[in-house]
């Protein structure tokens, strides 16, 4: 999978692309990110990418010719890529976006700047938009960054070969189950017993019903749209009848 990025910034990617999973799969060939700087396709001697907006108003726009030259740039170098512009008005991404954007050819990530990009660009030279979230960042590249890493760690070979992200949180559709490590005891907290019993079906039960109860606390919106297993639904009937039990006693005694 090839990222091409077109941004005023490219420097800023060097965070992305100085360690960890990103470099390794950069390094394992499984991705490539290619940085391109849309001031390079500004023309003029001052090499002016912005302008001020139609209508008045504060702040600068990103005028359309460097930013139209870079991306046509992009697409004639990688012509099957899909080209998305990270922006608050974007889709939100989600787990689900990121596996399919894993399966395109390449993406090319337009990054803006200071109060947006033209509209004429968007229309005409955009294949989606992508929100990271309710929020307004200085530009698309933080944006971009998550989106690449999101995706990268989908392609095969990017993760090592003992993590699968198939059973990541949101690939089965729920948060993801307590983690522990050594030590045994720390600061007075103990590990669950039953993650030391070797007892392989009962700790799969546990952390399956652990997701649930996490799911159902604090992301009921994302349970939704999820298949349980008659043994999830089993296991729901029982928090509610225990629950109903503590709240009967409780409203008995009151
Ligand atoms: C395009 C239009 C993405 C890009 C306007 C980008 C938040 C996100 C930008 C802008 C971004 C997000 C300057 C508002 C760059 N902010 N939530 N900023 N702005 O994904």
């Amino acid at each position: 999978m090839n990222f091409t990025v077109l941004t005023l910034f490219p420097e800023m990617f060097s965070a992305l692309l100085a360690g960890g999973i990103v470099k390794r799969a950069i390094d394992r060939h499984c991705i490539s990110v290619e940085l391109i700087n849309i001031r390079d396709f500004a023309r003029d001697r001052h090499r002016t990418v912005d302008d001020r907006p139609y209508g008045g108003g504060c702040g600068m726009v990103m005028k359309p010719e460097p930013l139209t030259e870079t991306i046509r740039h992009a697409k004639k170098k990688h012509p099957d890529a899909y080209t998305l512009l990270l922006t608050p008005q974007g889709r939100p991404f989600n787990q689900r976006m990121a596996q399919k954007l894993a399966g395109c050819a390449g993406l090319i990530l337009v990054c803006g700047r200071y109060e947006g990009i033209d509209e004429r660009v968007r229309e005409h030279l955009v294949d989606d938009e992508l929100s990271i979230g309710d929020y307004v960042l200085t530009g698309g590249e933080l944006a971009a960054m998550v989106a690449i890493d999101a995706v990268s760690r989908l392609i095969p070979g990017t993760l090592g070969s003992d993590h699968s992200a198939q059973e990541d949180s949101f690939s089965t559709g729920m948060l993801e189950h307590p983690q522990y490590t050594r030590p045994r005891s720390f600061e007075g907290a103990n590990v669950p017993e039953l993650l030391l019993s070797g007892d392989h079906g009962a700790i799969r039960q546990w952390r399956r019903q652990a997701s649930l109860v996490r799911t159902v606390l604090r992301r009921p919106d994302i349970l939704m749209d999820q298949p349980l297993t008659t043994g999830d639904i089993e296991f729901l009937k029982k928090l509610q009848q225990d629950i109903k039990t503590i709240i009967g006693k409780h409203s008995t005694a009151s």
